[in-house]
This record gives C-alpha cells, sequence and structure tokens, in this order.
C-alpha cells in the first residue's frame, strides 16, 4: 500500500515575519496539492503532528482544512504536536485539532496511544507529542510508528536536548518497519539496509526567511516495496512571497533574532546554568538573517 508522509503544516491565517502573501491562500494551495497526490497514488496520509500553528487559529483555518481533507479517497492518521495543544496538554477537548477530528470522523483518525490495522499486515502506532511511544508493538508484519519526536539526521545540535539522531530512534524503536516523525522542521529520511527506514517530514511552509533555498515536499512510501519518492510542492518563488528588502534591511541592524526559538532554547536550559551567549551565537550560525559580528559586538557590550 503507498503512504503519504506529512507534518508540520503549522496552518494559521496570519502572516509570519516578512511574508507578504496572503499566508493562508497559500498554506491552502499546498493543502489541495497534497490531496490530489494522496488521491493520485490511492495513498493514506499519515500527518506527524502540528497540523495548526496553535490551538488559536480560528474558525477560518479550520474550517479551510475540514473542507479540504473531505475532498482525501482514503483515511488520515495523524498525531498532535505541541503547537496543536493547549498549553502542552494531552487533553485536546478544547482545540481546533479535535474538531478537525469530528468533523471528519471516520476519516480522520488520532492514533494517538493507540494502534490500527490499516491494511493486511499493516498497522500503526502513534504517540503524540510528549507521549512515550509503545516500543513493544503487539504486531507482526509492516509496524509503522507515527510519532511527534524531535529526529535529527545526524548528532543533535546541544540545544536540543532531547532530540535523538535517526540512528538512535531506528535503534530505540526497534520493532518498526518504519518511523514517521515530525517537530524538527529539516526534512531527511534513513534507510537501513534491513529494511527499515526512518522519515522525518519536514515542515511545509516557509515560515523564516531562512528557509529561502526551502523546498516544501511531501513523502510517497510503498510499504511492500519500500519504495520512496519526494514529491515536491508547488510554491510561489520567494521573492514572491516573502518582503526581502525588510528582512535584509533588518538583517543589516542584526534585530532578526527569531524570539519563539530563543525562548524555546531558554525553556530548555531551565534548571542548567544559562549560558545566552552559547545560545545566541549557536543560533545565529543556524540563521542567515543574524548579522553575527553585530550579535557578538552586543554581547560583549553587554558583559562589559
Ligand atoms: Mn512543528
Amino acid at each position: 500500500m503507498n503512504l503519504l508522509l506529512t507534518g508540520d503544516l503549522h496552518l494559521r491565517k496570519t502572516n509570519p515575519r516578512f511574508r507578504r502573501d496572503d499566508y493562508l491562500y497559500s498554506l491552502t494551495k499546498k493543502l489541495k496539492q497534497i490531496v490530489i497526490i494522496a488521491n493520485k497514488y490511492n495513498a493514506v496520509l499519515l500527518i506527524a503532528g502540528d497540523i495548526f500553528d496553535s490551538p488559536n487559529v480560528g474558525y477560518r483555518v479550520l474550517n479551510t482544512v475540514v473542507s479540504t481533507f473531505r475532498k482525501l479517497n482514503n483515511k488520515i492518521y495523524a498525531v498532535p504536536g505541541q503547537h496543536d495543544m493547549l498549553n502542552h496538554r494531552q487533553d485536546m477537548s478544547e482545540t481546533p485539532y479535535r474538531s478537525l477530528e469530528l468533523a471528519l470522523k471516520g476519516k480522520f483518525i488520532d492514533i494517538t496511544g493507540k494502534s490500527e490495522v490499516i491494511a493486511k499486515n499493516v498497522q500503526v502506532y502513534g504517540a503524540s507529542f510528549g507521549l512515550e511511544p509503545n516500543k513493544n508493538p503487539s504486531t507482526k508484519g509492516f509496524n509503522i510508528l507515527l510519532a511527534h519526536i524531535p529526529v535529527t539526521k545526524g548528532e543533535p545540535p546541544f540545544f536540543l536536548t532531547d532530540a535523538l539522531s535517526a540512528k538512535q530512534a531506528l535503534r530505540l524503536y526497534k520493532n518498526y518497519q518504519c518511523i514517521v516523525t515530525g517537530d524538527y522542521h529539516i526534512p531527511h529520511i534513513t534507510k537501513l539496509k534491513s529494511k527499515r527506514v526512518l522519515v522525518n517530514v519536514g515542515t511545509i511552509a516557509r515560515n523564516t526567511v531562512s528557509q529561502l533555498e526551502y523546498n516544501p515536499h511531501v513523502t510517497l512510501l510503498n510499504t511492500t516495496t519500500l519504495n520512496i519518492k519526494k514529491i515536491k510542492l508547488k510554491v510561489q518563488p520567494a521573492e514572491d512571497v516573502f518582503n526581502l528588502d525588510a528582512a535584509l534591511e533588518q538583517k543589516e541592524k542584526g534585530l532578526t533574532l527569531d524570539i519563539t526559538g530563543m525562548s524555546t532554547l531558554i525553556k530548555q536550559g531551565i534548571g542548567n546554568e544559562i549560558d545566552f551567549e552559547k545560545i545566541a551565537l549557536s543560533m545565529a550560525k543556524s540563521d542567515n538573517n543574524i548579522n553575527i559580528k553585530l550579535l557578538k559586538q552586543v554581547l560583549q557590550e553587554a558583559k562589559s
């Protein structure tokens, strides 16, 4: 059977910084492409969390997803990410994620903490953000783990304290033939000789100017042949959707520190001694909108 893998959709109606298009309209076009691709390949859609950017995205976003996903011929299996949750709580009863499940009853399956047979000898197990995935699936055959856990391609950077490398995840969840993860926004695939595979889906949305070169895609996987195909989503050129002049101006001022990223790092650092300089410089390295020279100057001045 065919599976279409995606996640980290981060649907919202407000524009991320420097985006100047109608962002929800652009996201909707991507959702429609995903539906067309899933139907073309007769695939079941797996969503590895963070469908919504926050539980407060509003009805327009919710209604857009409901009406778009209604056109899917097959089922959707999903787990919530922290962005779908209210204050990181497992109780989804006050979230658009739950409304989506109710609106698409029988079609959209929240597989958190559960498992389901989706084809002969193919089972999917789910773990939401914050829930430890089941290490011992009770079934034989092709077991799939769908989880919202941070998995990096190689060794995780120091500030992602709870992340696993793809190899670690494949070892830890060794009773799964296929592991599908969301949370870490950079997509990657690791395939072992033993015919086991990990797919970290990657985000479909370019929501920061550091992603100008990023090509959003979805991943098609056949459970029998284990063939994998990356299918690019059509997107508008970066210069049409981003206000590059404003981004450049900010870069010159050295002011585009990613505040959300910063606060996440600080939260992760609680309990340890927080080294702001290390954190800031490390973030600057991965974000080409930060003027490192200027940042160093500011840090130097702060210390003196
Ligand atoms: Mn995410």
